[in-house]
């Protein structure tokens, strides 16, 4: 069992929790069995997972990668995934073990499918759709385009071709990014990432991304449960008809459940409703329409197929959500997306926002918008030794140890603080 911790440039996105730094932290694992097959998988990075991935170590040496139950059973009985009340309150999911739970489901399946020659979504039930849909994610952004804290790391650390113009702040430069990625990428549909300025002006970009791009092409908008309950109810109306889904307007089950009570716009959330343990308190309050899972978080991709079960039981649809990634993580959320029959909305993706990659060929590209299934067997993606071995290195000197996009914000606004509900 190999563990590396890497970083990846990332330009100077906004979120509900201030500024992303330079670089984003990822972390892969890689499993080998004795008879030499070997299994990956990426999960979000920092000290903290990669020291709880190591801790799993005695678990995992010495098992069998076609028993999942009983791995799985192997490492809980030494750290099971923390409960859905530690998420925290930031936009992003704060838990570390339930990410090795993720890491060991994807690489141990990656190994089953290179053992029996399929695909990783043959081995999830089959394979419902050969080219999965993406969504654009636009942000409010900083001139620029992270990477290199002062030294030369990786001349392409410089993000796609927009990522690399001025600031986008207002409804203009909104469309204009929404533009350009759509015709760099072939999305069919835009999501915006909220959460960052006052209501009225996010609401007002949303009016002008459909004004520029028409009612056949689906929006989404996440202010990361920023909003208080009338705020939310207020500029939902607003939004109604105009947007396919509102994603965690609010914070909590209980405000979820409120807004959607007052709203006929339907809601999604990848805040709300985001473990196994909040299921029955979703189902008694009818807090969201769509759950986005994120196999990361919910435990591997075998998880997020029983979640979507769960969302065919209960009336929910099911779709993806995503923080920074590389191409690991793409064709694992690929391969979920091809076997999920219920896959109710084009899934997001941070992917365009970084440029570098640490698999064999490069980065994965975009057709209209969709990413075609790997072909080959497991996962489909092989390791670039050179590329990760840098990625690595690069981990190593911008010093970071977890994600914190707070004191980035500072040195833009320097009594800027984190408050759990702004509006
Ligand atoms: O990367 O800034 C970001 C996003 O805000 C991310 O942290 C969220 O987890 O994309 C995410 C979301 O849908 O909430
Ligand atoms: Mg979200």
């Amino acid at each position: 069992m190999q563990v590396t911790p890497i970083a990846l440039g990332d330009p100077p996105l906004l979120n509900a929790a201030g500024l992303h730094a330079p670089y984003c932290l990822r972390t892969i694992v890689e499993l080998r069995t004795d008879d030499g097959v070997t299994g990956v998988a990426e999960v979000p990075g920092g000290v903290a997972v990669t020291d709880a991935l190591q801790d799993a170590r005695d678990a995992v040496l010495g098992a069998d990668p076609l028993n999942w139950h009983a791995l799985r059973a192997r490492i809980a009985e030494r750290a099971s995934p923390e409960p859905s009340a530690t998420r925290g309150d930031k936009p992003w999911d704060g838990r570390t073990r339930v990410q090795v739970f993720s890491a060991l489901d994807v690489a141990c399946l990656d190994i089953a499918g290179k053992a029996f020659d399929v695909p990783v979504a043959t081995l999830l039930g089959g394979i419902v759709r050969e080219r999965v849909p993406y969504s654009a994610y636009l942000f409010y952004k900083y001139e620029g385009a992270g990477g290199a804290l002062g030294w030369d790391i990786d001349p392409r650390a410089t993000g796609w071709a927009a990522a690399r113009q001025a600031e986008a702040l207002d409804p203009d430069a909104i469309v204009a990014q929404a533009t350009a990625m759509v015709n760099e990428f072939g999305f069919k549909s835009i999501k915006l990432k909220g959460g960052v300025f006052e209501p009225e002006r996010e609401v007002a970009a949303i009016h002008a991304l459909r004004k520029a791009f028409g009612p056949s092409v689906p929006l989404r908008f996440d202010p990361n449960a920023l909003w208080k309950v009338e705020t939310a109810v207020r500029w939902g109306r607003e939004l109604e008809g105009v947007l396919e889904y509102l994603e965690d307007p609010v914070r909590g089950q209980d405000g979820m459940a409120t807004v959607r009570r007052a709203l006929t716009l339907p809601l999604a959330t990848n805040m709300c409703t985001t473990s196994f343990d909040d299921l029955p308190g979703s189902v008694a309050l009818g807090s969201e329409d769509i759950i986005l899972t994120d196999h990361h978080f919910w435990g591997g991709l075998r998880a997020s197929m029983e979640l979507a079960a769960h969302c065919r039981t209960f009336g929910r649809g099911v779709s993806m959500h995503s923080n920074n990634h590389a191409g690991i993580s793409l064709a694992a959320m690929t391969h979920l997306g091809a076997a999920m029959p219920n896959l109710s909305h084009a899934l997001d993706t941070h992917y365009p926002w970084q440029c570098e990659e640490i698999i064999v060929g490069g980065r994965f590209v975009f057709d209209e918008g969709s990413i075609v299934l790997p072909t080959g067997s497991g996962l489909g993606v092989e390791l670039d030794r050179a590329a990760l071995a840098r990625a690595h290195d690069t981990y190593k000197r911008c010093g970071y140890a977890e994600r914190d996009d707070a004191p980035e914000m500072r040195k833009k606004v320097p009594d800027w603080t984190f408050s759990p509900t702004r509006w």
